[in-house]
C-alpha cells in the first residue's frame, strides 16, 4: 500500500462504536453492492485491516465505507465490516451512519433510504441524535435447535435473520453482568465452535457468526438484557440492531409480540433498543427471492424497526505510512 490518508469520522450508539470512512477510501465502483464487497475483500482487504485493527482501531469498532448508492431511490450507501470481515447490516452503525452524515452536513433531519449489501435500510433522523432505522425484513429460521456443547452440555437456540445471522440461546441462564463479559465471550464462543462443528448453518450454508444470550432486564423500562457476540471475540457494548430484529423475528413467530408492540431491549451495560415491527409488503417480499424459497408459512417475515442514539466522537485523519510495517494494522 502506499502512502495515503483516509478521513474517518467516530460516534458510538449507545455505546458500541462506528468508524466511517468518508474521504480517501477505496474506489470500488457503482456496481451492486453485493460486488462491491467482493471487491473490496480481494483487492482493498489490507484498508480494512489497518482502518480497523490496532494501533488506529481496536476489535469493538465496526467500520463503514460510505459509497454511492448503485439503487437509484437510495440517497446512499454504506458498507460495514469489523476486525473479522464484513457484515451484512449493522444496526447501530446505520444509526451511527446517520449522525455522522448529519455532523458532515450531508443530511437533515427526516426520512433517508440507504442501500446496504443485504437490501435497502430506511433511516429516519430526529434532531441530531436519534435515529429509526426500519431495517431489512427479518425471520426466524430455524426453532429449538439442540446442540452438545462439550463445556455446557444441552444448549438450545433459535437461527433467525435480521441482516446477520444469529443464534439465540434460550436454555441458559447467565448472569448478564458487564463483570462477567469474560465468562459470556467464552461461553458465546463455544456455542459458535459447535454449531459450526455440527454443520448447523442459515440458509445456503451462511455462516451463524453473532451469538446472543438473554435474561431478565435490569432496567425497569426494558423488557429484557442480552449479551451478544460479534464476528471476531468482540462483545455489542448495544442491544444489537440486527440482534434486536432477529429477537423481534423469533418473537412474532412465537406469537408473542404483535405488529406495533414496543419491545425495549436492554444491552450488557445497560443501554437500550426500542423496537417494533410491522408485516412485510408483497413487494417487500419479492425482493428476497433469496431466501423466499427456504421459508414456510410457518416461519413469517418481519420488517422492524430500531430506534436508537448516537453521538459523534472522533473526526480523524488515518495515516498509512509506506514505511511504517505496522500500516495495515496488527493482525488479531
Ligand atoms: O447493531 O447490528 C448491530 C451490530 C452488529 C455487529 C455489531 N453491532
Amino acid at each position: 500500500m502506499p502512502s495515503q490518508v483516509i478521513e474517518v469520522i467516530d460516534s458510538h450508539t449507545e455505546g458500541e462504536p462506528t468508524r466511517i470512512i468518508y474521504r480517501g477510501g477505496p474506489e470500488l465502483g457503482d456496481g451492486p453492492l453485493p460486488q462491491r464487497v467482493i471487491r473490496f475483500r480481494q483487492e482493498f482487504d489490507e484498508v480494512r485491516r489497518g482502518v480497523i485493527n490496532e494501533p488506529r482501531g481496536n476489535d469493538v469498532l465496526v467500520g463503514g465505507l460510505l459509497c454511492q448508492p448503485h439503487d437509484e431511490s437510495c440517497s446512499f450507501a454504506v458498507i460495514f465490516f469489523n476486525n473479522h470481515g464484513y457484515l451484512g447490516m449493522c444496526g447501530h452503525g446505520m444509526i451511527g451512519f446517520l449522525v455522522t452524515l448529519k455532523h458532515l452536513g450531508l443530511v437533515d433531519s427526516g426520512e433517508h433510504r440507504i442501500e446496504t449489501p443485504v437490501g435497502v435500510v430506511t433511516a429516519t433522523l430526529q434532531g441530531d441524535h436519534r435515529v429509526t432505522i426500519e431495517n431489512v425484513p427479518s425471520f426466524r429460521y430455524l426453532k429449538d435447535v439442540e446442540i452438545d456443547s462439550e463445556p455446557l452440555g444441552r444448549v438450545v437456540g433459535d437461527v433467525a435473520w435480521g441482516g446477520n445471522w444469529f443464534f439465540l440461546v434460550k436454555n441458559l441462564q447467565e448472569d448478564l453482568d458487564i463483570r462477567n463479559v469474560d465468562r459470556l465471550t467464552w461461553l458465546t464462543k463455544s456455542i459458535r465452535d459447535q454449531l459450526t462443528r455440527q454443520q448447523i448453518t442459515g440458509i445456503d450454508n451462511a455462516w451463524i457468526d453473532h451469538m446472543e444470550i438473554f435474561a431478565e432486564a435490569k432496567s425497569s423500562d426494558c423488557d429484557s438484557k442480552n449479551f451478544v457476540l460479534c464476528p471476531g471475540s468482540a462483545y455489542d457494548r448495544s442491544p444489537c440492531g440486527t440482534g434486536t430484529s432477529a429477537k423481534l423475528a423469533c418473537l412474532a413467530a412465537d406469537g408473542k409480540l404483535q405488529p406495533g408492540q414496543i419491545w425495549r431491549q436492554e444491552s450488557i451495560i445497560g443501554s437500550s433498543f426500542q423496537g417494533q415491527y410491522r408485516q412485510p409488503s408483497e413487494q417487500e417480499l419479492q425482493a428476497m427471492a433469496q431466501f423466499s424459497e427456504s421459508l414456510t408459512p410457518e416461519q413469517p417475515v418481519i420488517v422492524p424497526s430500531i430506534t436508537g442514539s448516537a453521538y459523534v466522537c472522533g473526526e480523524t485523519k488515518l495515516i498509512f505510512d509506506a514505511a511504517d510495517p505496522f500500516r495495515q494494522g496488527i493482525p488479531v
